[in-house]
């Protein structure tokens, strides 16, 4: 058997309400890969569609949690990040990039902040200018247009979109630094919805799956997590993002079929026999 891949997920804790660890954790252990977790904060529920949630800010820890795992000289294949509660957040996470990102470690970033053409409720208008200096130093990075935008310094505009917009936003987001990118909520029409990557080589692709009326709550989280799944399992970032967008709308499909409250977040763990076939 060949050595089994480690990754650290970065994310908060929201107990309630599938979304950044309670998702990750669990899709890319189905993976098959050795997932370490770097709980951020640790909410009651996450903050889209609930009121009156603790936070519980883990802030203090992240440094101790590094140094302790400096002495022990531990190696990340890969180190995901997704929602981080503020600008020093996302500072510790540059200095965890410092102390743990090898030549070989891959640094797929999700800029996880806003959706709809708006920032999540308790960000400061500042903030996507502070993640897009944590986006120049990742290897990938994963945002949705709004999030695109919002770093870009352009104004939002709704879909359905051009290939020569989506194909701008890519060409744009890749000159912030990281070599390669993966941009969700991409529609030419309202029938379907997916994803457009562009690769370090400078070839653009897009996956596509039919879509579901609706909005659901940590699906940006669901497909993070399937694409770095996929890209540990040696999956080209076309072939992980087309997995990704699969394994994404079956899970939302399962929600819809359900008749699950959004804000609980997506079906996932029912579509995790499908992700494990598509892994191979
Ligand atoms: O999935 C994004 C996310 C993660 N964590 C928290 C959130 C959100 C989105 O609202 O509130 C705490």
């Amino acid at each position: 058997m060949e050595r089994q891949k480690r990754a650290l997920a970065v994310h908060d804790i929201s107990c309630v309400g599938r979304c950044s660890l309670t998702v990750a954790l669990p899709i890319i252990s189905a993976a098959g890969v050795d997932t370490s977790i770097l709980p951020t904060a640790v909410l009651s529920t996450h903050t889209g569609g609930f009121t009156g949630y603790t936070y519980r800010d883990l802030t203090e820890d992240i440094l101790p949690i590094a140094d302790h795992w400096q002495t022990l000289g531990l190696h990340f294949d890969a180190i995901y990040t997704g929602y981080l509660g503020s600008f020093q957040q996302v500072q510790l996470v540059m200095e965890l990039f410092n102390r743990f990102k090898k030549a070989d470690t891959l640094a797929l970033v999700d800029p996880a902040m806003a959706d709809n053409g708006v920032l999540y409720g308790g960000f400061a208008p500042e903030f996507p200018a502070e993640m897009k200096k944590l986006c120049a130093k990742a290897d990938i990075i994963v945002p949705n247009i709004t999030e695109s935008v919002l770093m870009l310094g352009e104004e939002y505009k709704d879909g359905p979109y051009t290939q020569a917009y989506i194909e701008g936003l890519l060409g744009r987001l890749q000159e912030i630094g990281a070599q390669e990118i993966v941009l969700t909520g991409v529609h030419f029409d309202d029938k379907q919805l997916g994803a457009a990557c562009l690769n370090k080589d400078g070839k653009i692709s897009y996956a596509f799956q039919d879509r579901i009326a609706g909005y659901f709550h940590g699906s940006g989280d669901v497909f993070a997590s399937a694409l770095l799944g996929a890209l540990l399992r040696d999956k080209s970032l076309e072939e992980a993002m087309a997995i990704a967008v699969d394994y994404t709308q079956r899970s939302v499909a399962l929600t819809a079929d359900a008749g699950q409250e959004a804000r609980y977040g997506v079906c996932f763990e029912r579509a995790l026999p499908f992700l494990l076939e598509r892994l191979g």
